[in-house]
């Protein structure tokens, strides 16, 4: 096996594999790291198998592949988080509760980019069991100076309704993982927040850079139950299910964000078709 680098290219597999490097828009942008230390066959084969729930992973090593410079692959990150956080500054208004979940990069970058920008809003968000990636979108926005409340994941319908003396949310700001023909995939919890949020009359959006779209279907990843119950005693015999993932059906998103602009599921997926022929 053709590794380069060995020690540093399997240092950020392993990282991306047990979500040290997590968010679809970091694995990519780590993976193609990886690839420039490594870039043999035996690597990118690697690479592909880390995230199978991952279409802007898999897009970006298919560019590597194709001979596609790196540094354009990387310039198409900035470009489009540029755009998204413009997109995202003129659909906010003053005064917003803004309800996240888990941790994406393109929605934090964004509400940071409305923060410095002088927009005031406050934010609610879920811990994301099992592997908590709440606490750092906690963390990040608290330290752009924007005020955050975070709410264990099973009160994430008090957390968008504001029914225990709490603020209502007035808008979902969720990233992606895929966008598919119908609908998208995002962390586990994230379909049943739409759910809500349509309940509640609360708008939601997905955040996401269009490298996400996938024509394909895509396999939900299942993670190790370890995740969930740490040394579980064998004698116990309970099964635990750790799905990473959901589908979130189009008929709850109101609107897509991507560098296309702010746009209706059906008129993202047609774009989104026409520009990856
Ligand atoms: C992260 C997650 C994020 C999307 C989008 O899951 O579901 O919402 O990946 O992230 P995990 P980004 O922590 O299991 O990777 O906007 O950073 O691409």
């Amino acid at each position: 096996m053709v590794i380069k680098n060995k020690r540093k290219f399997m240092k950020v597999a392993n990282d991306i594999k047990e979500i040290k490097i997590q968010g679809a828009r970091n694995i990519a942008g780590w993976a193609l790291y990886a690839y420039l230390l490594s870039p043999t066959k035996e690597a990118m084969k690697i690479l592909k198998s880390l995230r199978p729930t991952e279409p802007m992973l898999m897009n970006v090593l298919n560019k590597l592949e194709k001979g596609e410079d790196h540094k354009k692959i990387l310039n198409h990150f900035f470009e489009a988080q540029k755009k998204i956080n413009k997109f995202v500054f003129d659909l906010m208004e003053d005064e917003e509760v803004i309800f996240t979940h888990c941790h994406s990069t393109n929605v934090v970058k964004s509400l940071k980019y409305a923060k410095k920008k002088g927009k005031k809003f406050e934010v609610h968000n879920t811990e994301t069991r099992p592997l908590f990636q709440g606490r750092k979108t906690a963390r990040e926005l608290k330290k752009a100076g924007i005020k955050v409340t975070m709410f264990v994941d099973s009160a994430l319908g008090v957390a968008i309704s504001g029914s225990q003396g709490n603020k209502k949310a007035t808008k979902v700001f969720l990233g992606a993982d895929a966008l598919l023909k119908k609908g998208v995939i995002n962390k586990i919890g994230s379909e049943v927040i739409a759910q809500v949020a349509r309940e509640e009359g609360v708008p939601v959006y997905i955040i996401a850079d269009s490298w996400k779209f996938s024509p394909k279907e895509i396999k939900l990843e299942q993670r190790d139950f370890d995740e969930v119950w740490k040394n579980i005693p064998q004698k116990s015999h309970i099964k635990i299910k750790n799905p990473a993932f959901e589908f979130v059906h189009k008929k709850y998103i109101k609107g897509v964000i991507t560098e296309y602009g702010v746009l209706p599921y059906k008129k993202f997926i047609k774009k989104a078709r026409k520009e990856n022929q």
